[in-house]
Formats: structure tokens, sequence, C-alpha cells
């Protein structure tokens, strides 16, 4: 499931929160063959918080200092789901297919289920896991997606609820028919061979960075220290290999994004930031720790967590040309935490 929403340089946060986003679904003969739930059994939620006025309309806020009008991240209070608050939705007693994407400007989700037994994840941003994954809770970073299936066989006459942390924003009141449900998930789904460290060419050391003001307040976020209008400096050449580190020297966490490619998670590792800060070096300071298995898929957002080195491995196949990379917390990316990357042709 991929989505696509505005990219106005500087005012895409306003845009995408007035609406200005979609998704789409990319299948394959392959996918088909699975068996997996299709038509009226697969649905996409699309998922955001929104701030809304006394007359219900939207209202991005803004900061009372007309000198800093940024607002370092948006958090609304009323949570959408397929452009509705709190809806409902019948279901069969049967196995169904929820394409999940969190179009947040900057809220992070925790969804799990009021019957937390029947979840379970078969895909990440960018495809198909190896295999379908018993989870409690779903994470989704702002502009991460999860293909989840959930079995409401046996619920029949009883009303599920869809909850982010404590707060409900979905329910799903499962019909009594009998159903027959045929249709049993394949225990193995897509391999998703990891790519060896050993085919990339080159690892490229990127710092995430906060600048505040004198009161600790946020002015801007960079990426590698340079603005977005510096000439460029990652310059993968096409069809190479190269390793990225996330050094996120910051106090949270930013869903990183790179435009063109899809990438694994090869590991996040503590580091000690301020010996970072005074001798230019990561030292860490705990081994690296694997990602979890819902992110063992392919990805195009990665979670940066703070106060640790988070490496990603990417081909960069397709085509050369200009491409991004930025936080998706989309105040941040407004407000400097993005860079352009070129691909070179292959010589
Ligand atoms: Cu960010």
């Amino acid at each position: 499931m991929l989505w696509y929403h505005d990219h106005a340089l500087g005012i895409n946060r306003l845009n995408v929160f007035a609406g200005l986003l979609g998704a789409f679904l990319v299948r394959d003969e392959f996918e088909d063959g699975l068996g997996l739930p299709r038509g009226k059994y697969e649905i996409p939620l699309v998922i955001y918080d929104r701030v809304l006025d006394l007359q219900s309309q939207l209202n991005y806020p803004v900061s009372p200092d007309p000198q800093k009008p940024w607002t370092p991240d948006v958090f609304g209070d009323a949570i959408v789901i397929n452009g509705k608050i709190f809806p409902y939705l019948e279901v069969e007693p049967r196995k169904y297919r929820f394409r999940i994407l969190n179009g947040s400007n900057a809220r992070f989700l925790h969804l799990s289920l009021s019957d937390a037994h029947n979840l379970q994840q078969i895909g990440t941003d960018q495809g198909l896991l190896p295999a379908p994954l018993q989870l409690d809770k779903v994470f989704l970073a702002p502009g991460e997606r999860a293909d989840v299936i959930i079995d409401f066989a046996g619920m029949g006459g009883t009303n599920l609820v869809l909850k982010n942390d404590i707060f409900s924003i979905l329910q799903f009141q499962v019909g009594k028919s009998s159903v027959r449900d045929t249709g049993t998930l394949p225990q193995t789904l897509r391999p998703v061979p990891r790519i060896a460290e050993s085919s990339a060419i080159k690892t490229r050391s990127l710092s995430l960075v906060e600048v505040d003001d004198l009161k600790q307040r946020p002015l801007m976020m960079l990426l590698n220290n340079t603005h977005w209008n510096m000439p460029v400096t990652e310059n993968p050449v096409l069809d190479s290999t190269e390793i990225w580190e996330l050094i996120n020297t910051t106090d949270d966490s930013h869903p990183i994004h790179l435009h063109l490619v899809r990438f694994q998670v090869l590991d996040r590792r503590t580091f000690d930031i301020n010996a970072y800060w005074s001798a230019n070096e990561v030292r860490y300071k705990a081994p690296a720790v694997p990602p979890s298995p819902s992110e063992m898929g392919w990805k195009d957002t990665v979670r940066a967590d703070p106060g640790m080195v988070t490496r990603i491995i990417a081909k960069f196949e397709g085509f050369p040309g200009r491409y991004v990379w930025h936080c998706h917390i989309l105040e941040h990316e407004d407000n400097e935490m993005m860079r352009p990357f070129d691909v070179l042709p292959a010589k």
C-alpha cells in the first residue's frame, strides 16, 4: 500500500492537514495466489488526527509568537478514520484484511483490539512479510503502513473496538450470520531475502539535529546539519547498495522516509550524544538491537529513535535523478528536516 500526498515546499503540513492525501494498492499475481481476503473483505483504514474548532472546522494551530509561527508538532484530539470520527463497521464473522495508513502530521499510533487475540500483521510499508505475525499492538509512525488480518470468526453478535492507546477509534459490529470462510491464512507469505551488509559499497553517517533557541524552544530540525537548499551531499550510484546510519541526537523519534527506494532495517544502537558533539564520533553504549519482527519486511519509512543510531540498507534501483529524503513528521519536514539526494547514472 502506497500513499501519495502534497509535497509543496514549506506548506506540505498545511496541505496534507487540509486533506490532500490518498492511498493506492499495488498487486501482482504472486499475491493474488495467496488467497488473502479480498473484495469487500479488504478495507483500507486511513487514520490521522485533526484539530477542530467549535464549528467543527479544521483548525491548524499557529504559535502565539508571530516571530516564530512554527508549531513543532501538531497533535489533534479527533482521530479520523476514512474521513469519519469514531465510525463503526459492520463485519461478518470471518477474516478481513485491513490496509492501515498512519497519515497523521505528527502522531504515532499504537493500535490494539479490545479482543487482542485475532490480530495478525502480514505486511509492512512496501509489501508482505515472510510470514504472518501475531501481534497485540500495531505501532505506526507517521507515514508508515501495516497490512493486517483480523479474524472475527466466532464473534457473531458482539462488538469489538479498535483502540489507539486507551481511546476507542473504530467499532466493529460483528453480524450473526453464519458465513463460510473457506480461506486459511497461509503460514508463509512472501520471502524477504535479507540484503547482505557486505554488498554495500558505501556507508553514510547522517545526523538528525534539533536547533533550539535560548529558551530551548525548537527553531528548526536538520538532517546532517545541512539546510534544504545547500548542495547535494548524498549521491548514490544507480543499482548500488548503501548503508545509511541515522544518528539521532534529538529527544524525539523521527520517522525517516526515502523517496524512490525500498529498504531494510538493519539495527538500532544507543550511543553517547555528548561524546558525539564534543569528539565528533559515535561511541556506542550498548549492543545493537535487531529490528522488531514487524519491521522485517520492505520499508520506506523507519523510526529513528532518540539517542540511537538506526541503520538501514537500500539498493538504489529505479531511475537516476533527484529525489528527497526527510522526516515524515510534517512539521519537521517543512522546517528543514528534508534533503535532496541524487541517484547518479551507473557508469
Ligand atoms: Cu522529525
